[in-house]
């Protein structure tokens, strides 16, 4: 007999995948594994072509092959993440989100905190808050943990990260809070995520540069937009119908320490470099970090200034953070609404065209101004 007559799942090899998954695995590999796994056990059932991507294939694979239940989360995370999501795979997804919940279960009870949504309340610290947002194992976890401490290691293990976790990066002398966040998944989004990230001030997307990054940004882009949420790299914020929100975002390729990691990242450029600002790092070694403080810094839309009293130097630490385009007034508003209403003019060191020119309330305030109120 034919052996491919055997083969129970022809519609999920195409030619692109065979390539693939014959040039990371055995084809025996992954001829052993069909007999138990969950896509088969589901086409069988069903008898409906489930057109299986290899990034889901080789998930599945690492969720056979897993021995602890985070391992086991974490590729679970992953075949939830890239499960193509029609008509056909509706069964095999309800199967994968409910070895998910008691593997969860198995892992830990769930947060005493109450509903899922507060779990996913942040408190705001710092001079904004960015969300960073990537599939399972892009580096979200190591990026967070490595950046608020230069000196920490990263783990060598997956973290699986269940909730937000905030973390604190340091740029000249401000503060801006990084939150990590449970993966995006391409089937089911947690109630507070979408919340999470309207609240953000601007997002990171993180790709792994070793597992097609091309792939992960079109996942995190159709995520963002099933939340109604549009991501805005470059150019200025569209108007949207009511409902949706915009917030800008950076594309991080990750892991550009390792082999091959480049022409991936070039990839992503090509692809998508007419939107969207990229920048390759590595969270693990801590490379071009001090670009992306940069990068994230530019991308919030802000400026610094500093207030000084007549006769006194500015206190250069303690920067006023405002919206670029701010003026006068607002520096005035954000000391005291009463500051506000009695300002008569500033005296601005800086941008002016001298120092200490007097200015009216309406002026608008550049990056790096010294400001002294007069009321
Ligand atoms: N080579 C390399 N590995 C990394 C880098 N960042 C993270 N990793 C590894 O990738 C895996 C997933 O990282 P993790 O931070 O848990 O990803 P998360 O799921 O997005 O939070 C771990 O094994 C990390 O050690 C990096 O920059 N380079
Ligand atoms: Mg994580």
């Amino acid at each position: 007999m034919d052996p491919e007559n055997l083969n129970p799942w022809p519609a999920i090899r195409p030619s692109s995948l065979k390539s693939r998954v014959e040039g990371e695995h055995q084809p025996s590999m992954l001829m052993n594994r069909k007999v138990d796994c969950l896509s088969f056990s589901y086409k069988i059932q069903n008898n409906m072509p489930a057109n299986l991507t290899p990034q889901y294939l080789e998930a599945e694979l690492k969720f056979k092959q897993a021995k602890t239940t985070p391992e086991k989360i974490k590729a679970l995370e992953v075949m939830m993440a890239v499960i193509p999501k029609h008509k056909g795979t509706e069964r095999l997804r309800g199967q994968l989100k409910s070895r998910m919940a008691k593997l969860k279960e198995e892992l830990q009870k769930r947060p005493t905190v109450g509903r899922a949504e507060q779990v996913y309340n942040v408190k705001r610290e710092g001079a904004a808050q960015v969300v960073l947002l990537g599939l399972p194992n892009s580096g979200k976890s190591s990026l967070v943990s490595r950046i608020k401490n230069a000196s920490s290691e990263v783990a060598d293990y997956p973290f699986t990260t269940q909730r937000p976790v905030p973390g604190m990066m340091k740029f000249e002398n401000l503060q801006i809070q990084l939150v990590d966040t449970p993966p995006i998944q391409l089937d089911h989004i947690e109630p507070g995520f979408p919340n999470l990230i309207r609240n953000a001030d601007a997002l990171l997307l993180l790709l792994d540069l070793t597992d097609d990054p091309v792939f992960q940004m079109e996942v995190l882009l159709e995520q963002l937009i099933d939340m109604r949420i549009k991501a805005v790299g470059k150019g200025p914020i569209p108007s949207l119908e009511t409902g949706w929100a915009c917030l800008r975002a950076l594309v991080i390729g990750n892991k550009c320490d390792t082999k091959n990691a480049m022409s991936a990242y070039r990839e992503v450029e090509e692809r998508f470099k007419g939107a969207f600002s990229i920048l390759p790092i590595s969270a693990k070694e801590g490379m071009n970090f001090d670009e992306l403080k940069k990068e994230v810094y530019q991308l919030l839309d802000i400026v610094r200034v500093y207030t000084k009293v007549p006769g006194k130097e500015p206190d250069l630490s303690e920067p006023v953070i405002l919206k670029k385009g701010s003026t006068i007034g607002d520096v005035a508003l954000s000391v005291h609404k009463d500051f506000a209403a009695k300002l008569r003019y500033a005296k601005v060191w800086g941008s002016g065209k001298f120092d200490g020119q007097m200015v009216k309330r309406d002026y608008p305030v550049n990056e790096g101004d010294v400001i002294e109120l007069h009321i």
